[in-house]
């Protein structure tokens, strides 16, 4: 049995990069990957291509059923002789991140192992020849590059858009959440997968919303006209792994096609289809399954069937009918440039999930999928006031404290990220200096009241959205609930009377607290330290917790309630996480959704009242607040 850092080292080796075999000495291959290495070596995977998934798909459950950590190691070198290597890379991932032997055990960080992913090829380029020409083994410091100009008015997205911690957390949840996950192959269940895959989605948007307003921009609008023509972008990447292929970019004013090419048949008219198909189960709250039958959305589970329904995941009810809409739009948008693949041009970067965010359409492709939700959410009845209230638990009072109470500073902030670890083969340490936001730290003070003769658990919930639309109205509070973003979720107790809850923005179940570098791990082995904390590198990064604001002081609205644990609570809630990073956004690994409520409630349905004073109840309470970009 090995010890935790023995398997923290094997792990480590799983992305070492193999010098190719010469054919005289290839290695036997075992029976169990033949079959495999269909998706040529040149190709850049694509986890939202159907035909990709299911290769990557058979070599993760291989993995995971390896017998032990030498088979699995076995495995995995022999497959990366003649498996794309960027599908051995993310079926690797989704293998360590599941195997219950390998529970604690930190997986590199993928900014690190795929840096051509994150930063542009010039930048990458030029750290590769800094590395060639260096004289000793002094760190390097290259300063990445800009890809847009300001002609561009999606320009001023790009530090959103192109951001890393935010790029690595959706690859993430795209692993944590394989699209292709079988609960009964993998026997572990995904729970609530479907409806996570509409909220985490959701509140990307929404946090993207909240920045664009706040830099004048109109909020995202939706890509369902497919006939329209569409924006462009250059995402300056090249896949290093893939003979350096280049992200193709896309000129403005492109029209979506048929996509004929490497296996991928789909078609504009078919997606049409799937679309009406889609919108017409969220309208009626049927679906049709696969045996023709109709299954009703149930206020309970419904969204979750949806979502699995529109991604659509293996575990969809019918794909034959629905189709794979939300993937092959990734896929057709990526292949917009070269759809039938006559020019030789390697997909854009909406087709891998390490780098989509990067493009606009990347928000108006999710945009139009989250209409689909909330067109479906429409038809549920608004909650109630028993389903709103907290009886004898009053809200009187919430201040956010920072330099100065109520106003939070965000600020530009320079970080490095280390070339030196992944695919690049690097002799010595070559660092891109790159910039990220930031923002001050900060607590909420809560004072609330127990007018009860009992101790209560409450969750406290917090949202943040902003007050004004793009012309400087109120936002009415129907349109508003779509752009309030979770900043933390969290247990209290309440003792009767009086109680303060202070609680740290550095605590927030919806991000993750930086990720630990490879050097870092490294270290923690060679210390000899046993790496004891589990970890799991899904979550929205720490940093960009709160919207950027603007310069004068953008107006927001804090929203803070207080609801009854013991009807938020699910059965497992005393079993110990055994990764508990950003539970808001990624759940909790192999246990349930760590709270009853629908995700996004209260926000989630239709809202009655006239504004969002007229919505509250007792345990509840709003603070106006302002953000301050600060230059
Ligand atoms: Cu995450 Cu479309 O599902 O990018």
């Amino acid at each position: 049995m090995s010890t935790l850092r023995e398997k923290q080292l094997i792990v480590l080796q799983l992305f070492e990069r193999p010098e190719p075999h010469v054919d005289a000495d290839a290695p036997e291959r075992d029976i169990r990957l033949s079959g495999l290495g269909r998706l040529p070596k040149s190709v850049i995977f694509s986890a939202f291509n159907s035909v990709h998934l299911q290769e990557a798909c058979e070599l993760y459950q291989i993995l995971y059923a390896a017998r032990d950590l030498i088979d699995f190691q076995t495995l995995v070198q022999q497959a990366k002789q003649f498996v794309n290597e960027g599908l051995v890379m993310y079926a690797v991932y989704v293998a360590v991140l599941h195997r219950d032997d390998l529970v604690g055990v930190k997986l590199p960080p993928y900014q690190e192992q795929r840096p051509d992913l994150f930063i542009p090829a010039e930048t990458i380029f030029q750290a590769i020849q800094e590395d060639k020409r260096r004289i000793d083994d002094q760190p390097i410091i290259v300063n990445s590059i800009e890809t847009t100009t300001n002609l561009d008015p999606e320009y001023k997205l790009a530090y959103f858009r192109e951001d890393i911690g935010i790029n690595v957390h959706h690859y993430h949840w795209h692993v944590v959440y394989p699209a292709t996950w079988l609960p009964t192959i993998m026997g572990k269940i995904k729970d609530r997968k479907g409806e996570l895959f509409y909220y985490m989605h959701q509140q990307m948007l929404a946090r993207y919303d909240c920045d664009r307003l706040g830099l004048g921009l109109q909020r995202v609008i939706p890509y369902h006209n497919f006939d329209q023509k569409i924006g462009g972008y250059a995402s300056h990447l090249a896949s290093v792994i893939n003979d350096s292929k280049i992200f193709a970019s896309r000129p403005a004013g492109l029209i979506l096609q048929d996509v004929n090419r490497d296996g991928q048949q789909v078609t504009v008219e078919e997606l049409e289809r799937f679309k009406d198909r889609l919108m017409q189960a969220a309208h009626l709250g049927k679906v049709i399954d696969e045996s023709g039958k109709l299954v009703s959305l149930t206020i309970e589970t419904g969204i979750d069937v949806l979502g699995a329904l529109v991604e659509a995941s293996y575990t969809s009810l019918n794909s034959t009918y629905y189709g794979t809409f939300h993937n092959d739009l990734h896929d057709m948008l990526s292949l917009i440039h070269d759809p039938d693949g006559r020019y030789k041009q390697s997909i854009g970067v909406l087709g891998t999930t390490a780098t989509a965010v990067r493009d606009p359409m990347f928000f108006r492709l999710h945009r139009a999928v989250d209409n689909m939700f909330v067109e479906y959410k429409r038809t549920i009845p608004s909650y109630q006031h028993t389903e709103l209230d907290f009886p004898g638990i009053t809200v009187e009072n919430v201040e956010v404290k920072a330099t100065v109470t109520n106003v939070l500073n965000t600020f530009m902030t320079d970080d490095y990220l280390e070339l030196k670890h992944g695919v690049l083969r690097l002799k010595g340490t070559v660092k891109v200096k790159f910039q990220h936001i930031d923002h001050e730290p900060f607590c909420y003070d809560i004072l609330c009241h127990n007018s009860t003769q009992d101790e209560k658990t409450a969750t406290v919930r917090i949202f943040l959205a902003p007050v004004y639309d793009e012309l400087g109205h109120e936002i009415p509070i129907n349109e508003q609930r779509r752009f309030f973003i979770e900043l933390d979720k969290f247990q209290v107790l309440l003792i009767p009377g009086l109680n303060k809850v202070t609680r740290n923005s550095s605590e927030s179940a919806v991000t993750a607290k930086g990720s630990t570098t490879h050097d870092e791990i490294l270290n923690d082995v060679e210390s000899g330290s046993e790496v004891d904390h589990s970890y799991c590198s899904c979550g929205w990064p720490d940093y960009s917790l709160v919207p950027r604001g603007n310069r004068r002081g953008m107006d927001f609205v804090l929203f803070v309630m207080l609801t009854d644990y013991e009807e938020d609570c699910v059965d497992e809630s005393h079993i110990v996480p055994e990764c508990k990073n950003s539970t808001s956004y990624c759940g909790l690994q192999n246990q349930k959704y760590p709270d009853k409520r629908a995700m996004g409630y209260p926000f989630d349905r239709s809202i009655k009242a006239n504004n969002i004073e007229k919505f509250l109840l007792p345990n509840m309470k709003l603070q106006n607040i302002k953000i301050q970009f600060n230059v």
